[in-house]
């Protein structure tokens, strides 16, 4: 059968179309009838969803999760516990990001019950410590650590906030302080133990405040181990699943910023429907909080705490946190 081609000027054209990569006039010639398959139409594209729906999907995933956890006061009580061998504190709460209260974990601690703001003072002396302070007038005063760094001599600042009659929050020495305090603090560190079931072998970053000191509602970017030596601190932990309830907007922290004031709570009103974990802590008490669990610390006394993030396992977030 003759082609489309056979004719002379129709050999040019084809030349033609040919060479500007075109498939020829073979492949135009007109349907003659018969079975010929007809390449189907590509699917629309699928729109993706919005961003809210993607959020909502995942905020509702976590949040029926977070319910049938809670069917089970045993899956999700805060628990206490006393002697927790590493393997059973790894099985049971750091890897399955369970807090847990462990008690007498520092019993052989000289710090414990030496600690007192006297023996400090005469301990440390009047070596410059740095500390946060100006922080009763400041809204952000978390947020803005560096603004809020001071200076004075130890003996000083435990004459400022070493007496259970002068609550407040002005001034507290945190873990941000710490490395600029190591060298101060070296001769408090012969009245402290290792905790190698749980942590590496140097010691944790020391709070120093008075009653009274407290530190907004936010979640940290690791795990965390807070060991209470002296005095008493009230904590307030919410699960992570509840984090669409909990209005974070900078950073790690959370607008509704105290859980106990109730004008925050009318202006944040979806924050009622978070669970809230209650802790006292009291000295020689050690509180697990795993990365992501919401929580707020008031201190009740004057109050000397440790925390440490140096665990046996991996312990890793803050390096992948998106945003700032
Ligand atoms: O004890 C405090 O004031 C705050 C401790 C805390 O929130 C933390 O270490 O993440």
């Amino acid at each position: 059968m003759a082609g489309t081609t056979d004719k002379p000027g129709n050999a040019r054209l084809d030349a033609a179309l040919r060479s500007i990569g075109l498939a020829g006039l073979d492949a135009a010639r007109p349907y003659t009838g018969g079975p010929r398959s007809v390449p189907a139409p590509p699917p629309p594209p699928t729109p993706a969803p919005a961003e809210r729906t993607v959020a909502a999907r995942r905020d509702w995933l976590l949040g029926v999760q977070e319910r049938q956890r809670q069917l089970s006061a045993q899956a999700c009580g805060l628990m206490r516990a006393r002697g927790l061998s590493g393997q059973a504190f790894l099985d049971n709460f750091y890897a399955p990001g369970r807090p847990v209260v462990i008690e007498g974990a520092i019993a052989d601690w000289p710090a414990l019950g030496r600690w007192t703001p006297d023996y400090l003072a005469a301990k440390v002396g009047s070596a410059p410590v740095e500390y946060q302070g100006g922080r009763s007038g400041a809204a952000d005063f978390e947020l803005a650590k560096d603004r809020h760094t001071r200076t004075m001599p130890f003996d000083a600042f435990i004459a400022l906030v070493g007496r259970n009659d002068t609550p407040g929050n002005e001034a507290y020495i945190t873990a941000y302080n710490n490395h600029r305090n190591t060298a101060a603090f070296a001769p408090l560190m012969a009245d402290v133990r290792p905790i190698d079931a749980y942590l590496g072998a140097e010691p944790g970053m020391l709070w120093i405040g008075p009653a009274g000191t407290f530190t907004p509602l936010h979640f940290d970017l690791t795990n965390n181990m807070l060991i209470e030596v002296t005095g008493r601190k009230h904590l307030r932990l919410v699960p992570p699943a509840h984090t669409q309830y909990m209005y974070n907007d900078r950073h790690v922290f959370s607008a509704v910023h105290d859980l106990d004031d109730p004008a925050r709570i009318d202006a944040h009103p979806l924050v009622r429907q978070a669970t809230v974990y209650d802790v006292v802590l009291e000295p020689g008490d050690m509180l697990f909080i795993p990365i992501g669990w919401w929580h707020q610390v008031r201190a009740l006394d004057f109050s000397v705490m440790m925390t440490a993030t140096n665990f046996l396992w991996p312990n890793l977030g803050h390096e992948s946190f998106p945003g700032d």
